[in-house]
């Protein structure tokens, strides 16, 4: 690593001969499969990227130019080379560095990421910006093809394509999104890159890239026009976004740093928005023989010198595991149940319903409000389409939820994964908004399991409900209990609570998973004489009003406790049902703060947030000692 531990931030780098970079990114590599091996983390996307940050720390003068990752999760050497290296080994850990890209970690990060499909748009506003300030700079998004599939990516192409502002947009293309890429603009790209046309285009580009080294210095305006429309006189392959406003340039391989640099020392010569399109690896570089890319995508830690997983996984199940096989189980008892994914096959467990059913699974791509709108179309013919999207990402469909499936009373299924606190991904993935965004939409079923067993029987129960949609979540987590055999789990009856636990005074109302601590809770009081009731409140709205009238008159203080924000979340629509319905009581809500979260494990996070048995106890010992209105 000799030639890295010399490198600071990017002034260092650029102040390397062009010779010695092709060392510096092996360098880098390697240094991304030690870490990595260690922390867990996005290590086949940011392997991709090596060379082309190396030549895009090279071509341009960060911070001063603007680069724009999509995402982030493709960004470690980013980190590494801008002043990062020495902290990356606390990637993903508390306190560390963050595992995407965020305007508090560095100077260089121009813009926060954790979502897809947010480069465009950011790094155009950041050019119109520029422009409006009459300063100088250049400003370059780095984007996905699986981001292409955002419909957020092509909102911003169709803004910046005709503004003629300079932008350039370097579209990452390694044929996979977290899975194989989706969709017609993955054909699209795919037949760039296979046609013997392309080829003959990419001699020529050669070709004018190689004599561009002649003409650099006073000649540069007139070879910039001059490139202008030799590209113009081109068949270009990239037609698609030509017509979108962007100059074209490629298909070129991302990992040669010559021609790397060569192409957008070219691309600087011309103004305006322009697309460069490279061709990378996944995980280039990666240990393992046989490499099975999507696995890699994000991976646990591992041997640094095989890549095998250093622990092999066993224990309980996901949660994630649990409903997908539950899913493919219950689609053998109902043909009408089909499954639709939002890119993430693999992580909301629907590539084991895509192994059975293949006909009856949909992968739309990194397209959140598309996955609900088809969702609610197939409803409108008789199907039971469930999605299943985190409950973070779910957000993006905001609007399709309410004016597509709920408004119109459609029977869609939506299972939440990731629902609470998320662990290391921190901040951006944070699942702990869907409470509060689905109590809110009308007509809409709220439900949160709390054992694998519970999210069968509400699985069966979702696909009895007709009369509108239905909502599941649960969390990044093994489930507490080994799951019962599918067959064997009735339906959860529609709007019902639980009694776990008979006490008086103190009713705990637990949400989902947040069952077992409260339970843990309520057995360290009954030790101090303290008989509190605990309650599993599966269903968040509708609540079960019967159970409610049954509690209110032995039971004055009702304490939530939810695994997400507590402002308009489960604890807060109760406060205001209690109110007017039963003036007597007391709600105290449980959850986290309004604020938002850092990156650290699920263990820690709920501990921070007071989502644990001990800190249950204490909260009501504490408000049992001080009433409401004492000092
Ligand atoms: C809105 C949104 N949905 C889903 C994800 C999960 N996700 C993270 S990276 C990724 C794939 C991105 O593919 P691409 O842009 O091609 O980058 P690559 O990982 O292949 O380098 C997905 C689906 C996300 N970050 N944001």
């Amino acid at each position: 690593m000799a030639l890295l531990e010399t490198i600071r931030g990017p002034e260092d780098l650029r102040s390397l001969p062009r010779e010695r970079l092709q060392e510096l990114a092996d360098e880098v590599r390697q240094r991304l499969i030690d870490v990595v091996s260690r922390t867990g983390g996005h290590i086949g996307a940011s392997l991709g990227t090596v060379e082309l940050t190396v030549a895009l720390l090279h071509a341009f003068e960060s911070p001063r130019d603007k680069i724009v990752w999509d995402v982030g999760h493709q960004a470690y050497s980013w980190k590494i080379l801008t002043g990062r290296n020495d902290r990356f080994p606390t990637l993903r850990q508390k306190g560390g560095l963050n595992g995407f890209l965020r305007r508090s970690e560095s100077e260089h990060d121009v813009v926060g990421a954790g979502h897809a499909g947010t480069a465009v748009s950011a790094a155009y506003a950041i050019a119109v910006a520029r422009d409006l300030k009459r300063e100088s700079f250049r400003v370059v998004a780095v984007v996905g093809d699986g981001s292409m599939t955002c419909g957020l990516s092509y909102e911003g192409m169709n803004n910046a394509g005709h503004s003629e502002r300079d932008i350039i947009v370097v579209l990452n293309d390694n044929g996979m999104s977290i899975a194989p890429n989706v969709g017609a603009i993955n054909k699209y790209l795919g037949s760039i890159i296979a046609s013997p046309r392309t080829n003959r285009l990419r001699e020529r580009i050669k070709h004018l890239v190689e004599s561009s080294g002649k003409v650099f210095g006073p000649g540069i305006v007139d070879f910039g026009r001059k490139v202008e429309e030799s590209i113009k006189n081109l068949w270009s392959p990239g037609m698609l976004f030509e017509e979108l406003g962007f100059r074209y340039f490629g298909p070129i391989d991302g990992h040669d740093i010559p021609l790397l640099l060569q192409t957008l020392d070219l691309v600087k010569t011309v103004r305006g928005p322009r697309l460069v399109h490279v061709i990378t690896e996944k995980g280039k570089g990666f240990p393992l023989e046989e490499p099975d890319r999507e696995k890699f995508h994000a991976r646990a830690p591992y041997d640094p010198v095989t890549g095998e997983l250093l622990d092999a996984p066993g224990g309980l199940p996901q949660w994630t595991r649990v409903f997908g096989e539950a899913l493919t189980q219950l689609a053998a008892e109902d043909p009408r149940l089909v499954a639709i994914t939002a890119a993430m096959p693999t992580g909301t467990g629907t590539a084991i319903f895509q192994k059975q059913w293949p006909e009856r699974f949909f992968d739309v791509g990194i397209a959140e409000g598309h996955a609900t709108t088809f969702a609610s179309g197939l409803a409108t013919q008789g199907l039971r389409p469930v999605v299943a999207i985190y409950s973070t990402f779910l957000a993006r469909a905001y609007d399709c939820i309410i004016h597509d499936v709920a408004i119109q009373k459609l029977p869609v299924i939506f299972a939440m994964d990731r629902g609470g606190m998320v662990g290391d991904d921190g901040q951006t993935h944070m699942g702990l908004y869907d409470i509060p965004y689905m109590l809110s939409v009308p007509n809409m079923t709220v439900t949160a399991p709390r054992d694998g067993a519970e999210l069968i029987g509400l699985l069966r129960c979702a696909l009895a409900h007709e009369a509108g949609p239905f909502a599941l979540r649960y969390p990044r987590d093994r489930v507490p209990s080994e799951p019962p055999q599918v067959r064997d789990v009735p339906a959860v009856p529609y709007g019902t609570w639980e009694v776990l636990r008979e006490g008086s005074g103190v009713a705990l109302l637990a949400v989902g998973v947040m069952c077992a601590p409260a339970l843990a809770a309520a057995d360290a009081l009954a030790a101090e004489g303290v008989r509190v009731s605990v309650v599993n409140c599966r269903f968040l709205k509708p609540v079960d009003a019967a159970a409610l009238d049954r509690l209110a008159p032995a039971h004055r203080l009702w304490v939530t406790v939810e695994d997400g924000v507590v402002t308009n979340g489960f604890g807060s629509s109760l406060a205001g049902l209690a109110a007017t319905a039963y003036p007597a009581v007391r709600v105290v809500p449980i959850g986290a703060a309004d604020r938002t979260w850092e990156h650290a494990t699920r263990a820690q996070q709920l501990a921070e947030a007071g989502l644990t048995a001990d800190a249950i106890a204490a909260r009501v010992r504490s408000l049992l000692a001080a009433p409401p209105g004492a000092a």
